[in-house]
This record gives structure tokens, C-alpha cells and sequence, in this order.
């Protein structure tokens, strides 16, 4: 089948080339990405969910699955989302959500290069910033954003993790005002959040809001060294189109970068230029030493103008539609990808500080400054592709740009750009990432590209094909391709980092004698019943290889039952799960020395056997007990045991 590249093409962004790897494999690629059994991946690779809501850990150079994080969507393989302790993590303020779609990472940096500390993670749909803890593997606090849709532009750092930023793919009125949807141009706005990060703890909190035009920002990513003080988004839609954006926002021949001095910004909070604005977020956050998430709700946010803070914010004109908009490592280039463009336009930073020196504009976007195009100019990469995206970096001068249309992978050399390679990607590349490949030291190894069309590379699988990333050895001037591996969810952004960054800092257990849930069993003579009007606690134990206690009567159709299981084991790898026949609930996966707790209400009579999940021994069959739901208003004592002492509930609780 051969199709011919036309415009209609390239605006219904379909790859219009289907070609053969049979070819495309180097003879060494096998011995390249073979980690023998027993041996460990070079890097960790974290990727983005997409529609799954969680983020994936993948080894490479093999491209093995280790773990998904749970992050923003329900995860019944180990309960987050449906404990008691975590449910309050997908707190919102429109209530609990089980779902999101998940785009964008970034790893913590200091001194623009990655610290190994924790990965930050966008939600898109309900906007939310999360944070994913490196010793534990676990998301810790999760910060909604207010006046926000499409949380897109997001989580990118600076150099120095002091901000996390969140900018709108959607525009919205600020306060969610009830105004026509025509009323766009008057109403709608965009904004950019920063939100600061606690350089100790993490915690997040929203600084200041930056009040933009309506229109639709698209990706973003710091300045570094001498654009330290900078951060650059794409826009599109600055043709303020709200409906059939597909014809209606892709009028204009450019769009923006949108340039902001956060640190101009962060002196105007700092002076009083910005002001309160009402507002209502969930703040939610793990904490480990109760093991229980709390969920707060925030009133306010601090909202800036750039109408009272001159020198804040300028525009850079940038052909046509861009998408990615990325900065290299010197910190001195910043690559705007106009995904209908025909060339890869970059931008100097010298040259946009000479033109705000030089008032070089050429008018103004509802107030903001428009930079000329030339005189921000650095050159452009001519007829690099079709479709471009994306662009990651080496750290040995070159760059490598995803062409979504051409499907293909495109090296070009910054100081002449000049095209130095080209290789093709199966099929319909989205983002790239070489690890490290957005910092000020990339690892020019290795470059995945995360692909979003998988067409015939895989065993058929019904009409949903498997999501697919592949693996391209950069290390020489050509680059080869490796590897194909599926993906969990569609992969968007992704980050790599040198395992000894981070292997030797994991978490093994919870020291138990730490755990202060409030539930916790400190042993198993511990264990407990206790009634509370139709409230029932059950303070249980796990251990291999028994539950304590095993057997439990006296529970009445009408009770609400709460499993507080604490695993009392003190060794790596010995999780118990915990499961009970009716619960519309998931299990529960408890790591040693942690206390998890699941609800169950008893809405029928019956014998309700639970049970461990996890083949946590020999005898893990064993691991099992009954609970027994007697009807209402039945003469059952309250009884609970295991083994041959089975204690009346009123006994034990003196
Ligand atoms: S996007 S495929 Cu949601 Cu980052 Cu560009
Ligand atoms: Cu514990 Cu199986």
C-alpha cells in the first residue's frame, strides 16, 4: 500500500508510510539489550501511563517491566485508591476520582542535573501535579490545580527543582465562571502555575499563578545556566478558536513561545504585585509515619498580571501549531516544534535578551510583548521531516527531533543545523527521551522513542494493538535500533536515570516499630475486635504464615466492617495481601511492618472467607480464615480467635 504525503494527510496527522524493518536491525542489536538473568538494567526508565493514569518503570537497556506506580487512577493489583489510608490521595474537589490520564515527568534536578530524589508527574484530565518518592517507589503528595483544564504543560522543573510548572492546554474562565462559551475572547484564560517545592521534604504548594491570554498552551521546559531564571511554553490557538479547532486554530502562520522570568515573577509575589484570588483545590499527601493520606482543601491562590509586572512575560513568534518546546543543555538554544511546520525553528537565548534590550517587537499579544521572529532567531532546520514534536539532546551538540508524520527520528547538529541522521520509528513517534536527554548532562547512549501507532509490529491482539516503545543505540554517528517493547497505557514523556542513582536508596521494610497508623496490631496478642454501635474494628495481624485473628463471629448484616491488617513481617519482599470474599473493594497489599485497612459492609448473611493474595510461602494456601455475617438482631456474641483460643470479644478488650 502506498499512500501519497498530502495536506489533508498531514492535518489529519496520519503516518503515511508503512515500511519494512527487516532490514533496520543492526546483527549486534540482540547481544545490545541482552541482560543476562540475574543481572540488572543500566538505566531505570520511567514512562508515562497516558490513559492508564499510572507511570511504568522499565529496565534498559532490555526494555523489562519492573513496576507500575500508582499515581493517579485506582490500582486494585495492591489496593491504592481503595484502602482507607490512600483513598484520600484521589481526592478532588469534585470528590474522589479514579482516573486520570497521565502525560509528562520529569526527575528532580539540583544544579540541572538529576538528583535521584523524586519524579513528578502530570495529570491531564482533572489537573494535578503528583509526587512520586524514589526510596519507596510511591506517590506522596498529589496537588490539584485551580483555574486550570488540560493540565498539558506539565510537570517541568527548574534547574534547581525549585518550581514544578502547570500550564492549561484548555482555557477557562478563572473562578469557573458561568459564561457562554462565545464569550472566549473576553473570558477565557489560560495560566501558568508554579508551584514550589520544599527542597527537604518536597512538599508542594502553589506559589503564584501567571494570568495568560486564552489560548491554548501546549508542552513546556526551564532555562538553565544562563537562562536559569527563564521558562519557555508552547501555545498554540492563539486564533482564540472554541470550536473545530482542527480548521479554526491552525489559521495563523505562527503561534507563540511563551517566555516567563520566573524569577522576575517570584519578585513581583514577593512585592505584593499579585493578588488573592478565592479558590478551591485538594491537597493530598502520604505520610509515612501514620501511613495514612490526608486531603486537604485550599482556599486561595496568589494570581499575577502581567498587566502589573512589566518585563514578566514576552511572545515569540513560532511556526505553526508548536508542540514541544525544549532547551538544550548549555541552556543557550530553545527548539520549537510547529508540528505543521515544514522546519524546526530555534530560538537563541542571547538574541532574546539583546531583543528585550533592544525593544525589538513587533507589536503586542493583549498586552505582552512580541518579540521579532528574527531577532530571536537562532536559524532554522530546513526540511528536517514531517510532523516534528518533540527534541532531546546528546550532550555531544546534536539533537534529535520526532517527525509524528514522517515516523521517523531526525539527528540534526545545533550550532550549524545541519541534518547529520535520520532513522525510521514504527510507527508515528510522539516523544523521545535519551536519559538525561532535557538536563545539563545528557547520557547520549541510548534514545527511546515512544510511538503512537503499533500497526503490525506486534501478535495481533483484538482491535486494540499493544502500546510500543523502541530502543536506538545513539552512541556512534549513526543511530541504530535496538529494540521494540510494549508499553502499559499510551506512552507520552518519559525519563531515564542511571540505576546507581537510585538502587541503593530503596526502602526494604517499614521499620514496625515506626508505624504509627493508628490501627496498628504491634504483634499478634495485639490482635482485636471491637463493636461500635454498626461500626466492627478488626486489628489483624499477618505473619507467615496465618492471619490472627482467623476466625470472627458476632458481625450483623447492616455492620461496616474495617480489616486493619498489619504485616508484622521485618524482611525485603515478604508483602501479604489481604482479600475477602463479597468486598467491592481491591485487595490489599501490605508491605512488612505496614498496616493497611479495607472496608467492607456486610450487607448480606453468609460465611465471608478472606485470605491472603500474595504467594508468600509454602503454607500460603494456609493463610486464610472465615468471617461469619449473622442477620440482624441475631443472638451471636461477638467471638473472635485463631487456633484453639477463640476469645469473647468482651474478655479481650479489658
Ligand atoms: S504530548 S506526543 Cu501529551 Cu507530551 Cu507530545
Ligand atoms: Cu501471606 Cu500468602
Amino acid at each position: 500500500m502506498l499512500m501519497l504525503c498530502s495536506v489533508a494527510a498531514i492535518a489529519s496527522m496520519q503516518s503515511c508510510k508503512m515500511k519494512s524493518a527487516d532490514s533496520a536491525v543492526a546483527g549486534d542489536a540482540a547481544a545490545k539489550v541482552y541482560v543476562a538473568p540475574g543481572k540488572y538494567d543500566e538505566f531505570y526508565n520511567f514512562v508515562s501511563g497516558g490513559f492508564s493514569g499510572q507511570v511504568s518503570v522499565y529496565g534498559l537497556p532490555s526494555g523489562r517491566l519492573l513496576k507500575v506506580i500508582p499515581v493517579f487512577s485506582v490500582n486494585p493489583e495492591n489496593g491504592y485508591g481503595y484502602s482507607e489510608e490512600t483513598k484520600a490521595m484521589l481526592n478532588t474537589t469534585n470528590g474522589a476520582i479514579p482516573w486520570d490520564d497521565q502525560h509528562h515527568l520529569e526527575l528532580s534536578q539540583t544544579n540541572g542535573q538529576q538528583d535521584g530524589r523524586w519524579i513528578f508527574a502530570n495529570a491531564n484530565n482533572t489537573p494535578r501535579v503528583a509526587r512520586i518518592d524514589l526510596k519507596s517507589f510511591r506517590t506522596a503528595e498529589i496537588l490539584q490545580i485551580p483555574n486550570s483544564a488540560g493540565n498539558h504543560s506539565s510537570p517541568f522543573i527548574t534547574e534547581n527543582t525549585e518550581y514544578v510548572v502547570a500550564g492549561t492546554r484548555f482555557s477557562v474562565p478563572l473562578g469557573d465562571a458561568d459564561v457562554p462559551i462565545s464569550s472566549f475572547k473576553k473570558n477565557f484564560r489560560s495560566t501558568a502555575s508554579f508551584i514550589s517545592v520544599d527542597k527537604t521534604t518536597g512538599h508542594m504548594n502553589i506559589a503564584f499563578q501567571i494570568v495568560l491570554p486564552g489560548m491554548n498552551l501546549d508542552l513546556s521546559h526551564a532555562g538553565k545556566g544562563p537562562s536559569h531564571d527563564w521558562f519557555f511554553f508552547s501555545c498554540y490557538n492563539t486564533e482564540q478558536a472554541y470550536t473545530m479547532l482542527e480548521v479554526n486554530a491552525s489559521q495563523k502562520d505562527k503561534d507563540f513561545i511563551v517566555a516567563v522570568n520566573w524569577k522576575k515573577a517570584e519578585e513581583y509575589a514577593k512585592a505584593g504585585k499579585g493578588h488573592k484570588m478565592p479558590a478551591s483545590y485538594a491537597h493530598n499527601t502520604f505520610d509515612e509515619n501514620t501511613q495514612k493520606a490526608t486531603s486537604v482543601i485550599e482556599k486561595d491562590v496568589l494570581v499575577l498580571d502581567p498587566k502589573d509586572c512589566p518585563d514578566m512575560v514576552y511572545m515569540i513568534p513560532c511556526p505553526k501549531s508548536p508542540h514541544g518546546a525544549d532547551v538544550d543543555p548549555t541552556g543557550q538554544y530553545i527548539v520549537g516544534s510547529g508540528k505543521l511546520a515544514a522546519l524546526i525553528p530555534v530560538f537563541s537565548f542571547d538574541k532574546i535578551t539583546k531583543a528585550i534590550q533592544d525593544k525589538q517587537f513587533e507589536g503586542d499579544f493583549y498586552g505582552i510583548p512580541v518579540i521579532k521572529y528574527e531577532a530571536a532567531l537562532h536559524g532554522e532546520v530546513k526540511k528536517p521531516g514531517l510532523g516534528p514534536l518533540h527534541t532531546e539532546f546528546d550532550g555531544k551538540g546534536n539533537a534529535y527531533t520526532s517527525m509524528f508524520l514522517s515516523s521517523e527520528v531526525v539527528k540534526w547538529r545545533i550550532s550549524d543545523l545541519q541534518v547529520v541522521d535520520r532513522i525510521p520509528t514504527y510507527y508515528s513517534v510522539g516523544h523521545l527521551m535519551i536519559p538525561g536527554g532535557d538536563t545539563k548532562k545528557p547520557m547520549g547512549k541510548y534514545l527511546v522513542a515512544y510511538n503512537k501507532i503499533t500497526k503490525d509490529r506486534y501478535l495481533p491482539t483484538g482491535p486494540e494493538l499493544c502500546q510500543s516503545a523502541q530502543l536506538y543505540d545513539i552512541s556512534g554517528d549513526k543511530m541504530k535500533l535496538l529494540l521494540d517493547f510494549p508499553t502499559i497505557g499510551e506512552p507520552h514523556y518519559a525519563q531515564a536515570c542511571p540505576a546507581t542513582l537510585i538502587k541503593d536508596q530503596q526502602v526494604k521494610f517499614y521499620d514496625i516499630s515506626k508505624n504509627h497508623n493508628e490501627y496498628v496490631s504491634m504483634g499478634e496478642k495485639k490482635a482485636n475486635v471491637v463493636r461500635n454501635g454498626n461500626r466492627v474494628d478488626v486489628y489483624m495481624t499477618a505473619i507467615r504464615s496465618h492471619l490472627v485473628p482467623d476466625n470472627i463471629e458476632g458481625v450483623f448484616v447492616g455492620d461496616e466492617v474495617y480489616f486493619h491488617v498489619t504485616n508484622l513481617e521485618q524482611d525485603w519482599d515478604v508483602p501479604h495481601g489481604f482479600a475477602v470474599k463479597n468486598s467491592n473493594a481491591a485487595d490489599l497489599l501490605i508491605m512488612p511492618g505496614e498496616t493497611l485497612t479495607m472496608k467492607l459492609d456486610a450487607n448480606k448473611q453468609g460465611i465471608y472467607p478472606f485470605y491472603c493474595t500474595d504467594f508468600c510461602s509454602a503454607l500460603h494456601q494456609e493463610m486464610s480464615g472465615y468471617l461469619r455475617v449473622s442477620a440482624k438482631g441475631s443472638n451471636v456474641p461477638l467471638r473472635f480467635g485463631s487456633g484453639v483460643v477463640v476469645a469473647d470479644a468482651a474478655a479481650s478488650n479489658k
